[in-house]
């Protein structure tokens, strides 16, 4: 009994720390379960999100596995500062842009005003209208070195370094959607902003550079404006821009106001060359 006695509080701190490393050893792995499933759920609803977007687009179930294949190789596994544009070539290859001559819109800083025209407009065609751009638009990703989920939060943002998945991704599909227009495309810019054309912008760094004076004729700029304008087709910014185009690509700029954009977005009955 007396034994008995003094053995029992020894047994019941031993018992007590037993339970207690039990208790902790669970509650750890249940903690990294469910932040592996919390993972796995967000890499599964980013690929399901891209594929459902490429069925919609597409209607062909096996080209979408094959493309979303080639897309996440760019990324997956690797660190996310170190994913630049050229890793997205196969991606490109997979899913080639196709020429689209004289319907190639391009923009900068007017991208709501410019989608909502082009969504009810069938003349104009942007990035985003094309397979990969509208998969991707909107969206964020990275991978992470030693992973193979895709990450939606926690990535690197725009500026945070150059090679960063989501601007590569921009930087290399705008490079092919402007190897492949033709004829006269069409830029729309911001009239409400001191300097319309940035060369930093991906429209001045990537797509203007590759426009192809063997294919285009020219490029016309749909200056959008306010009612009490703050810059007009003579921007300094806009000389620029024409120096940047090709030997053989003419030049043009219209401006146009945002109500008259609004109002051709809405009327179908004027016809595409008449809004501006
Ligand atoms: O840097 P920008 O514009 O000049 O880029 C616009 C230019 C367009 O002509 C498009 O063809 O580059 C292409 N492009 C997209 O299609 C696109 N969709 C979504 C570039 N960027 C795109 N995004 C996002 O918009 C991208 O994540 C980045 O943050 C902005 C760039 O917009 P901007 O500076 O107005």
């Amino acid at each position: 009994m007396e034994r008995g006695g003094t053995r029992s509080p020894h047994k019941r701190r031993r018992k007590v720390l037993i339970v207690t490393c039990v208790t902790l050893v669970l509650l750890i792995v249940i903690v990294a379960l469910s932040v592996g499933l919390t993972l796995r759920q967000g890499s599964d609803k980013f690929q399901q999100t891209f594929i459902g977007r490429c069925e919609q687009f597409k209607g062909d179930r096996s080209d979408c596995q094959n493309i979303w294949g080639a897309f996440a190789r760019a990324y997956v596994g690797r660190d996310p500062c170190q994913v630049p544009p050229e890793a997205y070539d196969p991606l490109i290859a997979a899913a080639p842009f196709i020429p689209a001559c004289n319907r190639v819109m391009f923009w900068s800083k007017t991208k709501t005003l410019v989608h909502d025209f082009t969504k009810k407009r069938e003349c104009f065609k942007t990035l985003e209208q094309s397979l990969l751009g509208s998969v991707l638009d909107g969206l964020t990703w990275c991978g992470k070195e030693g992973s193979n989920e895709t990450y939606t939060t926690g990535c690197p943002g725009w500026t945070d370094c150059d090679n960063n998945p989501v601007r590569s991704f921009w930087n290399r599909a705008s490079a092919a959607f402007a190897d492949v227009a033709c004829g006269d495309v069409t830029a729309m810019l911001n009239g409400s902003i001191s300097s319309p054309f940035s060369s930093d912008s991906i429209f001045g760094k990537i797509e203007v550079k590759r426009l192809n004076a063997t294919k285009v004729r020219s490029m016309n700029v749909v200056l959008v404006t306010q009612k009490n304008p703050v810059t007009n087709c003579m921007n300094a910014s806009l000389k620029d821009l024409e120096k940047e185009l090709q030997n053989g690509i003419n030049y043009g700029c219209k401006e146009v106001t945002e109500s008259r954009i609004q109002e051709c977005s809405s009327n179908e009955e004027i016809p595409c060359g008449a809004c501006w």
